[in-house]
C-alpha cells in the first residue's frame, strides 16, 4: 500500500494519536499548557514522525479531516482538564494552510468549542509564518474573527520562515514561539542575538515569548534572563499521551 493509502486508512480506523508536550512557566517551572502533537504509529511498535506524514497529509487533502479530529480531540482533553482541576491550562494545535483554505473552518472551530463547553480562551491556533505567507488576507481574517471569539494565537517556528514584520501588525497574536534553532544555540561562547532580539521584539509587542526545544539548563536560566516567559523542551518533559501528562500534572501545576 502506498503511504497516503495506509494513513488514510490508519486515520479511519482511529489509529491516530494526538500526544502532548507540557510548556512551563520559565520563572515557577509550573505547567502552563502544553501542545498538541500528532503520533501515527507504525507496525513495529515505533512511530512515523509528523515531519514526514503531514506534508503527505497536507498534499493528500487529508490534512482537513486529521486537523479537525486534531480540534475535536483537543477540547475534549481541554474539557477532562477542566474537571480534573486544571481548568486554567492551554492546549495549543498546530493549523495547516489547507485547513484555513476550509471556508467551514471558523464556524468548526467555534461548533467544537460549544460541543465540549470549553473556555474558548484555552484553545491556541499554532500557525508558522509559511501559512500566512500562503495566503495573508484569508488566514488574517480568520484569525481576527477566532481571536474575537476567544480563541488564542501563537506565531511557531519564529525567525525561520520569511518573516514579515507586517504581519506581527495585522495578526492578532497572543504568544510568540522562538525557534529552538535560536535557542539552541545558546551554548556558551555562542552567539545568541537571535533568540534575544526575537524576546525583545515580543516584549515590546505586548505578547508572551516561549522558548521552544529547550533541552539544557543553561539554555532555560539563559532565556529566563533575556525576559522570555514560557519554554517547551525535552529538559522539561517530552510529548507523551494523554493518559502519562496526567499524573505529571499533579506534581508539576
Ligand atoms: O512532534 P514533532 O516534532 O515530530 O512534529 C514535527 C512537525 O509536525 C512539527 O512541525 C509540527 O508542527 C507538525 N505537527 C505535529 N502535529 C501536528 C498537527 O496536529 N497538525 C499539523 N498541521 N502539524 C502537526
Ligand atoms: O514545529 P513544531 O514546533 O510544531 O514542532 C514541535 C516539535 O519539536 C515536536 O516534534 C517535538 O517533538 C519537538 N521537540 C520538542 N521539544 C524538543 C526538544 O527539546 N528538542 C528537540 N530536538 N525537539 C523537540
Ligand atoms: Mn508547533
Ligand atoms: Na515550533
Amino acid at each position: 500500500l502506498s503511504m497516503i493509502r495506509r494513513l488514510r486508512n490508519d486515520f479511519a480506523d482511529r489509529k491516530l494519536e494526538l500526544w502532548f508536550q507540557p510548556q512551563v512557566d520559565l520563572v515557577s517551572e509550573k505547567v502552563v499548557g502544553m501542545e498538541g502533537l500528532l503520533r501515527w504509529p507504525d507496525n513495529e511498535g515505533g512511530y512515523i514522525s509528523p515531519a514526514i506524514f503531514v506534508p503527505l497529509a497536507e498534499y493528500s487533502g487529508l490534512i482537513v479531516d486529521i486537523g479537525d479530529w486534531v480540534l475535536e480531540e483537543s477540547c475534549r482533553r481541554i474539557k477532562a482538564l477542566n474537571e480534573a482541576g486544571f481548568g486554567h491550562l492551554r492546549v495549543a494545535v498546530n493549523i495547516s494552510i489547507l485547513q484555513f483554505r476550509d471556508k467551514q473552518f471558523i464556524d468548526k472551530v467555534k461548533a467544537v468549542i460549544e460541543r465540549f463547553g470549553c473556555d474558548p480562551s484555552r484553545l491556541e491556533l499554532e500557525i508558522t509564518e509559511s501559512v500566512v505567507m500562503d495566503e495573508p488576507q484569508i488566514v488574517i481574517d480568520a484569525l481576527r474573527s477566532l481571536k474575537e471569539y476567544g480563541v488564542a494565537i501563537a506565531i511557531d517556528d519564529f525567525g525561520t520562515g520569511f518573516s514579515s514584520m507586517s504581519y506581527l501588525q495585522k495578526l492578532p497574536l497572543d504568544r510568540l514561539k522562538v525557534d529552538r534553532s535560536f535557542v539552541n544555540d545558546i551554548t556558551p561562547g555562542k552567539s545568541a542575538v537571535i533568540a534575544e532580539t526575537i524576546v525583545t521584539l515580543g516584549n515590546k509587542l505586548g505578547l508572551l515569548t516561549i522558548a521552544e526545544g529547550v533541552e539544557k539548563r543553561e539554555q532555560a536560566s539563559y532565556m529566563l534572563k533575556l525576559g522570555c516567559d514560557e519554554a517547551q523542551g525535552f529538559l522539561f518533559a517530552k510529548p507523551m499521551p494523554f493518559a502519562e501528562l496526567m499524573p505529571f500534572l499533579q506534581e508539576r501545576s
